[in-house]
């Protein structure tokens, strides 16, 4: 094991998805000394889990399919979480020959572990509005796909903080603002061992592990051997009346790989979020790494909350007005609000990188989200604790070893590639001063 249950654990990105995660698991399981740091307190602003709705459900096969079945189940028992989910079923499309076939690996994965009575292959007009009445009216000519029963869409701001009340109920300590901003490791007389971390404004925290978990921040501030590439996604929520949220009442979460995805708006808010599909952006900055000697070029977030007059490209603005056009024609014309980018970090193959760092003695990562991780809240941070105690299982450590330069075993995003934002119109609004 890593820690005992009287160790000082120090948790870098702890007010996120991953970071309180495993807060959440450890303080389950009985750690005393377990310490929260970010930047913003839970449900940090910084956190792509920040966000009114995430899709979610019980969709994979594999140990993502264990993890998922785990992950639902927990969405919809557990004190914690189970008001923040809504099991309205999720359709997850395409119209692409290439995205079919691995829907259909999928499919055929599920039903060959026995899973089958969760999942639905659904193609043509009839069957897909029989799901989706919402799209009666839009043009499905060649989709085809996964319809998952169990599953729909989670609050995740909401849950996000749900989280961070019982870590507080469970006496796990914080520190944000610039005392919980990371800097650096502290490494002791070895050069190895890690000690504790310095933050922005020089407060030292000591600790005998230290949960390196800054999601989207995480390779601009540790050294992680180009394993992870941060890039942004935006979207944009039109308000509905009343009457127009009552006939979207448990709606199917909607999901096409070419154009985008909308969920069910939250009871209470009215607001509808549409997010269009693609590559993502980058946005490339010369930052320095914890563990390197010089500058290097990377991508890192341009975070909303940090520069609160961002909007989205101009291009996501369009594809988001195509997709209203095509899906809702009715709100066609809704003015649009809430417009902003969301920043992840994604491996080459979209596994997780969770494991001990090999050049670190005392150091966990736990990053490289890859879309996937918000649908998997409730059991991320279990994947973590079992790994602190010696626990996880050989096939999980093999899948999210430390790994630089490994390829991409076909699970790889695919795609075009990233654009930068550099290259692209309409996001940037500077407030004049
Ligand atoms: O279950 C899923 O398909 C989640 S992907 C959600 C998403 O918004 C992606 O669509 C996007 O491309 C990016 O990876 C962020 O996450």
């Amino acid at each position: 094991a890593l820690a005992n249950k009287d160790s000082k654990i120090l948790i870098v990105g702890g007010g996120g998805t991953i970071g309180s995660s495993t807060a959440l698991h450890l303080a389950r399981r009985g750690y005393k000394d377990i310490r929260l740091l970010d930047i913003f307190q839970n449900p940090s602003l910084n956190s792509a889990g920040n966000d009114n709705n995430k899709m979610a459900g019980d969709d994979s096969a594999g140990i993502w399919g264990q993890l998922g079945t785990e992950a639902w189940n927990m969405w919809t028992t557990d004190p914690v979480f189970k008001d923040h989910a809504h099991n309205t079923g999720r359709l997850d499309l395409t119209s692409k020959p290439e995205r079919e076939a691995r829907l259909r690996t999928r499919y055929q994965g599920i039903v060959d572990e026995g899973r089958g009575a969760g999942i639905e292959w659904v193609e043509g007009k009839e069957q897909i509005v029989a799901r989706a009445p919402h799209l009666a009216h839009a043009d499905l000519t060649g989709w085809k796909g996964l319809f998952v029963k169990n599953g729909g869409w989670v609050a995740a701001r909401n849950a996000l903080n749900a989280v961070g009340h019982e870590l507080r109920r469970l006496g796990v300590k914080s520190a944000f603002g610039s005392s919980g901003t990371f800097k650096e490791l502290i490494l002791g007389a070895d050069g190895r061992t890690v000690t504790g971390v310095r933050m922005v404004d020089g407060t030292e925290w000591c600790g005998d592990l230290v949960v390196f978990a800054a999601g989207a921040w995480s390779p601009a501030l540790l050294d992680l051997e180009g394993q992870c590439e941060t890039k942004g996604w935006g979207y944009a929520h039109i308000r509905l009346t009343p009457e127009e949220a009552k006939k979207l009442k448990g709606m199917a979460t909607t999901y096409n790989h070419e154009l985008g995805f909308i969920m069910e708006p939250e009871e209470g808010t009215l607001e509808l979020k549409i997010v269009n599909e693609f590559a993502g952006y980058t946005h490339m900055q010369q930052v320095r790494p914890f563990g390197l000697n010089k500058d290097v070029l990377m991508s890192v977030p341009r975070a909303h909350a940090i520069h609160p007059t961002d909007t989205i490209t101009t291009e996501s603005l369009e594809a988001i007005k195509n997709l209203i056009k095509l899906w809702l024609p009715d709100l066609v014309d809704r003015p649009l609000f809430k417009m902003a980018m969301c920043w992840c970090t994604d491996t080459v193959d979209m596994n997780w990188l969770m494991c001990e760092h090999p050049k670190y003695k005392g150091l966990v990562v736990a990053t490289g989200d890859s879309g996937q991780t918000f649908k998997m809240f409730p059991v991320v941070g279990k994947q973590v604790a079992d790994l602190i105690e010696g626990k996880l299982p050989e096939d999980r450590k093999h899948l999210w070893k430390w790994r630089p330069g490994a390829g991409d075993n076909g699970t790889a995003r695919g795609g075009e590639k990233a654009k930068d934002l550099s290259e692209v119109e309409g996001w940037r609004h500077d407030p004049v001063i």
